[in-house]
């Protein structure tokens, strides 16, 4: 039997994008990946659009099946090609949670940092309003609230996991985590970095996130 391979449309620096490729690591999924580069403008051409109008990366062909959205990326993998349902629980209590925290994170964290880095990547923002910097924190402490279990969405690793830390890791670079304030967000983190996958499809891709949003931030500050 061949190994599955399916196509991403990806970039490193984009957490939702890492997400979907921490679930492939986790379920033996090779991805064929393209490189849209958003800078370029790539996802913006009229083939790109037809297959996802919003214009967001990532997005899966598998074998001319189209899925746009990492969270739902995510869970059509884990359906369809895991070994078993660990990731993406189907007892629908487990998989209730699993969904509460995938929607904090597209609701919560992602929207969050989305709206704090944009303006520096695209507008030429040179600092961080201490408005937007407490919208970070607060997110902060509902991440820390949330974690009453071992994960995200209880005592086992799920792909919420996967989802919140890929927002969460490139924030944290921008806006430290007070170590003793945010213990076990601290404790999550350190259990993630354990994979033996989690610093080629997350954790390099998060820290040059944040150097990105850092040096541009740098650089608009000296032509402001
Ligand atoms: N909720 C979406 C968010 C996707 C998203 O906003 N991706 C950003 C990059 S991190 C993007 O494609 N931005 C370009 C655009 O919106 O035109 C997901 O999880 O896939």
């Amino acid at each position: 039997m061949s190994m599955v391979k399916v196509k991403l449309y990806t970039l490193h620096l984009s957490p939702p994008c890492r997400a979907v490729e921490l679930t492939a690591k986790a379920l033996g999924i090779e991805l064929d990946q393209q490189v849209v580069n958003l800078l370029a403008g790539e996802h913006l051409t009229p083939e790109y659009l037809k297959m996802n109008p919003q214009h967001t990366i990532p997005v899966l062909d598998d074998n001319g099946t189209i899925i746009s959205e990492s969270h739902a990326i995510m869970i059509y993998l884990v359906s369809k090609y895991g070994k078993d349902d660990s990731l993406y629980p189907k007892e629908l209590v487990k998989q209730a949670k699993v969904n509460a925290a995938l929607h904090f994170e597209s609701g919560v964290l992602f929207a969050r940092m989305r709206f704090t880095f944009e303006p520096i990547l695209f507008r030429g923002g040179s600092e961080i309003p201490t408005e937007k910097k407490e919208y970070i924190l607060k997110a902060y402490q509902l991440l820390e609230d949330t974690l009453v279990d071992d994960y995200v969405a209880g005592n086992s690793l799920t792909i919420a996991d996967f989802s919140c830390v890929s927002s969460f890791a490139s924030i944290m670079g921008v806006i430290p985590v007070d170590k003793s304030k945010y213990p076990k967000i601290y404790d999550w983190l350190e259990r993630l970095k354990k994979l033996p996958y989690y610093e080629e499809a997350n954790g390099s891709g998060a820290d040059e996130l944040s150097k990105f949003v850092l040096s541009s931030l740098e650089k608009n500050s000296v032509k402001a």
